[in-house]
């Protein structure tokens, strides 16, 4: 079994309890008991083990969990046992209905989501809509004017309101489970995720999942008898869909083998680019669908996905290019990228230890570093005024430089990097004095605060930063959090001619929330000149493995191998940085 497909109770595990823990701030609980559940499903998710048979088979070693107790252990039985948890039932009765939805809204917390239901009977995001366009938030506790104007901002972009999509991220373990469910009635081979999943796109609508069987009703009976599902949406010949407790929801298409690559090709789409690759074949007397390649009446191919290519007199495009933003032109061209792969990198530029708001030691992180196999590791803290994250002043940078010196004697392969994630004040200058930035290997900045600020200051802002001549990397560029914080406002091209002047990266962060730069602006900063990093920001050892989800969204970004600073060997890395190593 693969390891993804058995981790899929952890996830579900930690989805419900962090439901529980929004549940019971709503409600006002223990802030204790709250955090004890955000713990549990934060340390279920990185627990390197699937929780499932550990559940089945030894349920008191459950609590050598962090943070899980004999309580928790139990509930976590229920869930693997039942596929649910009666208190969050009973939680999500006791609830206003919609609050849960409120959450989302940035600047909304479980108080003022309170508030809105008591007070104001706002119980859903069109009624908050409704609430803030006749000014009816401002008079309530804890809002103003200006709360008022954010939360307007927020629902007037076109993803605030209805779109339910879930991070890519998030639904790997579900696909990967669904794709073992499925093994059972077809080879590996056969079966394949498609659609945005496999476009790598940060986000998923829903899974597409395709199987190449001659026997497609024992395919979707397997497929609809999934132990996950609660409900079947749909049920067909060769299709159906589901809907898994998660929300998410799954389309399974059953293709003969003959028409394998021609589904496989068309239901990954994106369809913008299925329509301009079939008005190629158009041209050329031919008719590409789902089924196959067409001339006339007869299939001339379709068994594989290269056929349609083949038909249209294209080299094979990856999935992760297929959005019709200038792929094709490119492939007719011959100037398709070679895009940056996974195992080119030899280290990661970004991570945080217990000096600031990480999880384990700066030792800690740099064995498992060694154990991935890298040649280096940046080990980069907050700098003091990122409160949240209790950043390192002066003389713990200095101390913490130190102890890496000592570390690195010890080390035998990897070599750990001085570095720093500096925060950005409103005004352009840097949290942390010039000496100190001076002695560090590697200087990122980055902002986190002041997110709202008009274009002109913003760009005003970083362009002053990333002229501070110790800055080597510009740390998750935009600021945005999926679905809870836009990307801020600055003019990218003023940015990115800022970055080559100063010889600064920019950062594609790994972070699945982050993502940022995405594949748009990654795509621009390339073709204006700059170079890019590629940073876990991993938080604990486990979210080294994070690192693949910024190759993904580097490669949507059209970046090739030469373009990713960290896939240099250390001695070429270290050409690109301003540290006086
Ligand atoms: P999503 O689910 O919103 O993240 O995005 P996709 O790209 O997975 O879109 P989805 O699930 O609606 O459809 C899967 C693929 O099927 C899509 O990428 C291309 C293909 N497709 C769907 N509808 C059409 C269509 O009307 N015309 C064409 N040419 N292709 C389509
Ligand atoms: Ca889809
Ligand atoms: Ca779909
Ligand atoms: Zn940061």
């Amino acid at each position: 079994m693969s390891p993804g497909a058995s981790r899929v109770e952890n996830a579900e595990v930690a989805r419900i309890f962090r439901e529980v823990a929004e549940l019971l701030d709503i409600q006002g609980a223990n802030a204790f008991r709250i955090r004890a559940y955000r713990n549990a499903a934060r340390a279920i998710e990185e627990w390197p083990a699937p929780i499932g048979p550990m559940a089945r088979k030894q349920p008191a070693q459950l609590t050598d969990i962090p943070g899980i107790g004999a309580d928790l252990a139990g509930k976590i039985g229920e869930i693997v046992k039942t596929g649910r948890l009666h208190l969050l039932a009973e939680l999500a009765r006791a609830s206003p209905r919609g609050a849960v939805e409120l959450l989302r809204v940035p600047g909304i917390g479980p108080r003022r989501a309170r508030v809105l239901a008591e007070d104001a009977g706002v119980r859903t995001l069109e009624g908050l809509a409704r609430a803030a366009r006749a000014g009816r938030l401002r008079g309530l506790p804890g809002f103003g004017a200006r709360s008022e104007q954010a939360i307007l901002r927020h629902l007037a972009q076109p993803a605030a309101l209805g779109d339910h999509r879930m991070l890519r991220a998030t639904a790997v373990p579900y696909a990967q489970a669904l794709v073992e469910h499925l093994r059972a009635v077809a080879p590996a081979r056969a079966i394949e995720v498609a659609g945005s999943y496999r476009r790598r796109r940060d986000t998923v609508g829903d899974l597409d999942l395709l199987v190449a069987s001659d026997t497609p009703k024992r395919v979707v009976e397997r497929f609809t008898s999934y132990p996950g599902v609660v409900e079947v949406m749909a049920r067909g010949a060769t299709r159906a869909a589901i809907r898994l407790a998660s929300g998410l929801q799954v389309d399974l298409r059953v293709l003969a083998p003959a028409c394998w690559g021609a589904g496989l090709y068309y239901f990954t789409g994106s369809k913008a680019h299925n329509i301009a690759v079939r008005k190629l074949a158009a041209a050329r007397g031919l008719k590409v669908n789902e089924y196959g390649v067409w001339r006339g009446a007869r299939q001339v191919g379709g068994a594989r996905e290269q056929d349609v290519f083949d038909a249209v007199g294209l080299p094979w495009i990856p999935p992760e290019l297929r959005e019709d933003r200038g792929e094709i032109e490119a492939a007719q061209a011959g100037t398709l990228p070679r895009l940056v792969e996974a195992k080119d990198l030899r280290g990661d530029l970004q991570c945080h230890s217990t000096d600031s708001d990480g999880h384990d030691t700066l030792e800690t992180m740099a064995r498992a570093a060694e154990e991935r196999g890298y040649a280096y590791l940046a080990i980069t803290d907050h700098s003091p005024s990122v409160r949240v994250a209790q950043g390192l002043d002066r003389r713990g940078f200095l101390a913490q430089m130190r102890r890496i010196d000592r570390l690195n004697a010890k080390l035998k392969t990897l070599t750990v990097l001085k570095g720093a994630e500096v925060d950005i004040h409103a005004d352009g200058t840097l949290d942390l004095d010039d000496d100190t930035l001076a002695a560090l290997d590697i200087v990122l900045v980055a902002i986190h605060s002041k997110f709202e600020l008009p274009a002109r200051e913003q760009t005003r802002r970083v362009v002053m930063a990333l002229s501070h001549p110790s800055v080597d990397v510009f740390a998750h560029p935009t600021g945005r959090a999926i679905g809870r914080r836009a990307p801020v406002a600055f003019d990218l091209a003023a940015v990115v001619r800022a970055a080559l002047e100063h010889g600064v990266m920019l950062e594609v962060n790994a972070q699945p929330e982050r993502l940022d730069l995405d594949d748009v602006r990654c795509r621009a900063a390339i073709e204006g000149g700059a170079r890019i990093t590629i940073g876990s920001d991993a938080h604990s050892t486990d979210e080294l493995a994070l690192l693949p989800f910024g190759v993904d969204q580097a490669r949507r970004g059209w970046a090739r191998q030469a373009d990713v600073a960290n896939t240099r060997p250390l001695a070429g890395l270290l050409k690109l940085l301003h540290g006086g190593r």
